[in-house]
């Protein structure tokens, strides 16, 4: 923990007391815990939460994780063992963790330019200023109200429908389209310590986002900030999922949050699936879920806070099979994984699932009823940078490893480097190439890129290149 040596410095508002009396002091540190949730507001977090330390009801759930090898080539997961599950261990002294929340869906993807909108021959049902769909469950109120805010609001996942399901466009995912998150939310969550340092003077803390073994989502869940979904993610029901997550470990006895009370999600409705263009509807899915073993004598998940009720499209969405099983997620098969964590040859078998993913996927969230309206970021550094929006492949293969690096400084793609983003194309371009709809011109465009950037291609490029260029529907004509 930092816990800097500096005289403490006056104090901001009524926390008066420094932060040794305050551990002591119960009523100052209900004060302070408010104050924090205003300061994190202020520095723009959507949500803030705090929660204990004791997650030892996830520990069975992560070993089992790590003994199925699920976390496939990530051995950073495995490094640190039950430490994980274990923030006291790993960072001595911390009492409590302050979970914060960012949402991260650019506006320009929920409000997108006549340009890129979507046709409403793609997804028929969509309208922009239809409310959803009347509820039988306590949350018709607020299913209303939600709709309200998002009136006028185009329904922003069948654009991205459309484009998963388009012949020559690459899809990355949203949340890596604008500015890596890492340095965006440990800038802020620094600032909120330093203001609480402002106010109370020096306190053991530490910033953690996505940076080290931490559970952060199970964290963030117990500090109120939203339930576990079963695609494993967190969910709320205003902000959906599209946010980030980071935490403060702090040495400070702050009262901690409840969880959420239950509910059930908002009816399901043919508007909220993907429309059967989108490779997730019409691409089998590579091994059938059924096929593949879970994990024996799994504990069962904690009831509390559950809103997912019956519903289970991420499962059957996924194009991959990598959601084993409510709350199980084989990291191994998931397309995230395979295009942004797995290093070498992608495996065979799941190349054509892949479709034309080339940065991670969004399929689990993008079908997830509580995300029609998901909160849309006032981050600027979350704004779509380089049109990752509306690229084709040609375009991102024709980067050179120069242009690769240039433009993507600043963003968490970079950290894939140019040799795997060009593998994750050549995939893609072979996905386009077995399409029959895939135009004449393009297709040619395609099979010409391909064949030129075999010269100079490592093997591990030129091994995806080959079989990219084996699955060209045209070369059988
Ligand atoms: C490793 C990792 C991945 C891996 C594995 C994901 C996973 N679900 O485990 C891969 C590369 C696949 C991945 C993908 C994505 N990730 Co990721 N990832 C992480 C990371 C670094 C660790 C997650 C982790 O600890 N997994 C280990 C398993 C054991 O944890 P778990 O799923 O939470 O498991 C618990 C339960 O599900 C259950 N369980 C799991 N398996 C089993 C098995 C049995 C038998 C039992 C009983 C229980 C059980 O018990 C566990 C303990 O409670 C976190 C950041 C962090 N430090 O926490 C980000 C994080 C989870 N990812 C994030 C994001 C945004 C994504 C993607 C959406 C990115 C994208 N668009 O491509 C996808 C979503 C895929 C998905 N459906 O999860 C965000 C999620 C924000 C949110 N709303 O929740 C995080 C929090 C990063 C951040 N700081 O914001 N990710
Ligand atoms: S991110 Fe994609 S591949 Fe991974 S679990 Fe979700 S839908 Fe499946
Ligand atoms: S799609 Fe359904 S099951 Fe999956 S997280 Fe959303 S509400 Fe839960």
């Amino acid at each position: 923990m930092n816990a800097k040596p500096s005289a403490p410095q006056p104090v901001a508002g009524d926390v008066r007391p420094a932060a040794g009396d305050l551990r002591q002091d119960a009523a100052g540190l209900v004060r302070l815990g408010e104050r924090i949730k205003d300061w994190a507001r202020e520095l723009g977090f959507d949500a803030v939460g705090i929660s204990d330390v004791d997650l030892t009801d996830a520990e069975a759930g992560l070993q089992a994780w790590l003994d199925a090898g699920h976390h496939g080539q990530m051995d950073y997961m495995a490094k640190h063992g039950l430490k994980r599950a274990r923030p006291a261990e790993l960072v001595e002294g911390t009492v409590r963790v302050i979970s914060v929340r960012l949402a991260y869906l650019p506006a320009s993807v929920v409000m997108p330019t006549q340009a890129s909108t979507v046709s409403p021959a793609v997804s028929p049902a969509v309208s922009p200023t239809r409310a959803p769909p009347a509820s039988a469950t306590p949350l018709a109120d607020e299913e209303a109200a939600r709709a309200a805010r998002g009136r006028g609001r185009h329904d922003w996942r069948a654009g991205e429908w459309q484009r998963i399901g388009a012949p020559g466009e690459a899809v990355v995912s949203v949340y890596a389209r604008g500015r890596d998150y890492h340095k965006v939310l440990r800038q802020r969550l620094q600032r909120l310590a330093d203001r609480i340092e402002q106010a109370i003077g020096p306190f053991g803390h530490r910033v953690f986002v996505d940076s080290a073994p931490v559970l952060e989502v199970e964290l963030a869940r117990r500090g109120g900030l939203g339930w576990r979904g079963k695609h494993t993610l967190l969910l709320h029901r205003d902000a959906g999922s599209f946010f980030f997550l980071g935490e403060l470990f702090i040495d400070l006895p702050l009262p901690v949050d409840t969880v959420a009370p239950t509910a059930d999600p908002p009816a399901a409705s043919a508007e909220l699936a993907p429309p059967a263009a989108s490779p997730s509807a019409a691409v089998a899915t590579v091994v059938p879920v059924a096929a593949v073993a879970t994990v024996a004598d799994a504990p069962p998940r904690p009831a509390d806070g559950q809103h997912c009720g019956q519903c289970r499209r991420c499962l059957d969405a996924c194009p991959t099979g990598a959601i084993i099983a409510p709350y199980q997620l084989d990291a191994r098969r998931c397309i995230s994984y395979l295009t942004i964590e797995h290093r070498g040859s992608i495996p065979v078998a799941f190349r054509r699932a892949i479709g034309n993913r080339v940065y991670g996927c969004d399929d689990c969230q993008l079908v997830c009823p509580w995300n029609k309206f998901a909160r849309v970021t006032d981050v600027p550094d979350f704004d779509v940078r380089h049109g990752l929006d509306g690229s084709s492949l040609l375009q991102l293969f024709a980067w050179s490893a120069q242009d690769f690096e240039t433009r993507m400084a600043g963003s968490a793609i970079r950290r894939i480097g140019h040799e795997q983003w060009q593998r994750n194309l050549a995939v893609a371009i072979g996905n386009a190439l077995a399409m029959p709809s895939l135009d004449p011109v393009q297709r040619g465009a395609l099979v010409d890129a391909l064949r030129d950037a075999c010269a100079g291609a490592t093997p591990l490029l030129r091994e995806h290149i080959d079989w990219a260029l084996a699955q060209d529907l045209g070369s059988e004509t």
